[in-house]
């Protein structure tokens, strides 16, 4: 046995000393892991449901009230997200009485989505919740071929859902099979909407608001993930595991697999997470966290998408680094910014002209879809400007259920209201306002908007004192308003305080610069000046941005925008003002200026 080894050796020693054989190098070393900051979709993106098609990762998030809904996130590198498409843009895309208008719950609309990819075709499944009924929920399911297109979403179809977060799983032997909260799992025929009896398969570990959740089947298990606790500070992300898919699943001994609960981290409410893999097969998480400390107190962008890497072992179960502001894990793809869609980049700054022949920029929301002919870009004679037309409905209007006489005024058949989420902890937001009052108590002007119960508004508005009057029958005044009745937890005061307009402000033809801005994350400056002559500016008046985190929001997030109402003049049941009042807006600007990752640290905007 020795010999004819001794010859090969012998012959291989000799081989090489006739032909040098080069060292083959050694192999590269395992690139290093990474470290970047969370949320990687700052801003209020709650709910994220993620999934990697060829080189591309894809993530939806949930909308609720807002209009277009369902946004479509695209990413090369994981950290760089172009909004792709909505997925919700066409009111009859639901096919229900009413359009999707007539929700009296400010956290109604849209709940959170999945998303999923089959065979060349996306699918967003979801639940549109609360059409004159906070209880009553539509299965909605949309499809699309090409994600970076409004128009190629299909109109949904509405299924009977068992309760909110459905989730679409195929199997391999083709049969479907939606999860939702509870957890309830049932088999669905997507050709004919035909569904099994839901079998109720977990109720989590904590046997709280087990939801949202998402099945993975690997290694000849299926893997169940949910949200738990609530989505609040006590939120949590749970797994569970089955050889049949209608169970019994047997729960993970080291659950939670990710969450914050019970830290002082600034990072809170960490769950509802969806796991996908890289091209190089390392998995991810993307979930929701609010930025508020345990008090969770002052967390005015709602709940955002953040970003964290999990091992899998085969066979085991998975489990996630802990979700941080500034987060190691696996190595990244390299940066990349060739990424296709209705743009813009989620982190981008603001600079819109609303120049001629433009349409709205797609980052613009609205609250509830918008009465047809709001919003007019560069009208005849007003070059550059967004024209708001104004509705009698202010941004509080008459709270649904409580509109018996004037349904005009509920704010359900749309809000004179348009603007981009809060993305940055520190930011500055302004826009100027020319603003043509025709008779008293006309505004126009800029909020910080989460819902109808919780906004603050600097505004522009007519009114019959005669301090600051000129040339009309009405003065012109600075108007602040809190709207803080929908802050549940803590004795906010709602109030109105006016000033006159310095009369040299007043001048005919005068924009008045409107600016909202926050230099620490935790209070809003309101300040404004007549454009061209910022010395002029009034001091800013400075206010906690609890008035418009959590409450009647604790689902949504901070918008800032423009509006522009009549305060319920003309007539009863009208949606549109008496004619003549004019908004025009322009130079609309945006900078984020910062982003708190830790209670104490802010780091410059990426
Ligand atoms: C969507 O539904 C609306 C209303 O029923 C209909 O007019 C429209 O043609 C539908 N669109 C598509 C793409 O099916
Ligand atoms: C769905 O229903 C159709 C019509 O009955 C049937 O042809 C199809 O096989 C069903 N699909 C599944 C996956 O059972
Ligand atoms: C899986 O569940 C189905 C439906 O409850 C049941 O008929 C089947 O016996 C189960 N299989 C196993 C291996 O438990
Ligand atoms: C983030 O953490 C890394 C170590 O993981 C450290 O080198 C870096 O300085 C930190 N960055 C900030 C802004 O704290
Ligand atoms: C790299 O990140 C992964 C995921 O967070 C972690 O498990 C691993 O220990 C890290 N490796 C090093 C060398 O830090
Ligand atoms: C936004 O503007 C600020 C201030 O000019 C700048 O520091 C920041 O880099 C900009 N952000 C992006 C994503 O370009
Ligand atoms: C919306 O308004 C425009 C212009 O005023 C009009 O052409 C269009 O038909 C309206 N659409 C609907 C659905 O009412
Ligand atoms: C001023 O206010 C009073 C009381 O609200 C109202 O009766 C009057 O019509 C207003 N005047 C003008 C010019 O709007
Ligand atoms: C907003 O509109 C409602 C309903 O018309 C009205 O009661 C309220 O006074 C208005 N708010 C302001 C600040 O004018
Ligand atoms: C009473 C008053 O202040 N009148 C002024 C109104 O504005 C015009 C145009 O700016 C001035 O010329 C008037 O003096």
């Amino acid at each position: 046995m020795l010999l004819p080894v001794a010859g090969v050796l012998v012959g291989a020693a000799l081989a090489s000393a006739a032909l040098p054989k080069p060292t083959p190098p050694p192999p590269p070393p395992p690139p290093a892991n990474s470290t970047y900051f969370n949320p990687v979709l700052p801003g209020w993106h709650s709910d994220p449901s993620c999934v990697h098609v060829d080189d591309t990762f894809f993530c939806a998030t949930s909308t609720f009230l807002a209009f277009p809904g369902l946004p479509i996130y695209a990413s090369k590198d994981l950290i760089h997200w172009k909004l792709a498409s909505h997925v919700w843009s066409r009111l009859d895309q639901l096919g229900l009485p009413d359009g999707a208008r007539n929700v009296n719950d400010q956290q109604g609309g849209f709940y959170a989505p999945n998303l999923r990819y089959r065979k060349g075709v996306f699918y967003v499944t979801n639940t549109y919740v609360g059409q004159q009924n906070i209880n009553r929920l539509y299965g909605t399911i949309f499809t699309s071929k090409d994600p970076y297109s409004n128009a190629a979403w299909s109109n949904a179809t509405l299924f009977s859902a068992n309760a909110i977060d459905p989730d679409l799983f195929w199997d391999d032997d083709g049969k479907v099979y939606i999860s939702t909260a509870g957890i309830l799992i049932n088999e669905i025929n997507l050709t004919t909407g035909e569904q099994t009896a839901p079998v109720n398969v977990w109720t989590g570990t904590i046997n709280t608001y087990p939801e949202g959740p998402h099945i993975y089947k690997r290694d000849g298990y299926y893997y169940l993930l949910i949200a738990e606790g609530g989505t609040g500070t006590g939120h949590r992300v749970s797994i569970a595991r089955s050889k049949n898919i209608t169970g019994p699943y047997e729960s993970n001994p080291a659950n939670p697999i990710l969450t914050n609960t019970g830290t002082s981290q600034y990072f809170q409410g960490v769950g509802h997470a969806d796991l996908f893999q890289d091209a190089g097969g390392k998995w991810w998480a993307m979930a929701l966290a609010t930025r508020s400390g345990p008090d969770y107190n002052i967390f005015p962008m709602g709940r955002e998408s953040v970003l964290t890497s999990v091992t899998w072992p085969t066979g085991q179960f998975p489990f996630a680094t802990p979700v941080r502001g500034n987060e190691t894990g696996w190595p990244l793809p390299p940066k990349n910014l060739n990424v296709a869609g209705i743009g813009p980049f989620n982190n981008a700054n603001d600079s819109y002209t609303f120049a001629p022949k433009s349409s709205l920029p797609n980052n613009l929301l609205t609250w509830r879809s918008p009465v047809n002919g709001t919003f007019n870009i560069s009208p005849a004679g007003h070059s550059d400007t967004l024209q708001v037309q104004p509705t009698r409905i202010n941004l509080t209007g008459i709270v649904p259920p409580d509109a018996t006489t004037d349904g005009a005024l509920t704010g359900k058949q749309g809000h004179p209201f348009i603007g981009r989420r809060q993305t940055d902890s520190l930011f500055t937001f302004g826009v100027d306002l020319d603003f043509r009052p025709t008779a008293a108590n006309q505004e126009a002007g800029v909020s910080a908007f989460l819902t109808q119960l919780n906004h603050i508004d600097l505004a522009i508005a007519s009114t019959n004192a005669t301090t600051g009057s000129n040339s009309t029958s009405f003065g012109i005044e600075l108007r602040l308003r809190v709207e803080a009745s929908g802050q549940i937890y803590y004795n906010i005061p709602s109030y109105t305080t006016v000033t006159a307009l310095p009369a040299s402000w007043a001048t005919s033809g005068q924009k008045i610069h409107l600016q909202i801005l926050s230099n620490d994350g935790f209070f809003f400056g309101f300040s404004a000046w007549p454009v061209g002559r910022q010395s002029e500016a009034t001091q800013p008046t400075w206010l906690n941005a609890n008035i418009v985190s959590g409450g009647s929001g604790q689902f949504t997030g901070t918008l800032l925008g423009v509006y522009a109402t009549c305060n319920g003049a003309g007539t009863s049941g009208s949606l549109f003002c008496p004619a003549g009042q004019q908004n025009f807006f322009s130079s609309w600007s945006y900078t984020g200026q910062g982003q708190r990752i830790d209670n104490n640290q802010i780091v410059p905007s990426w």
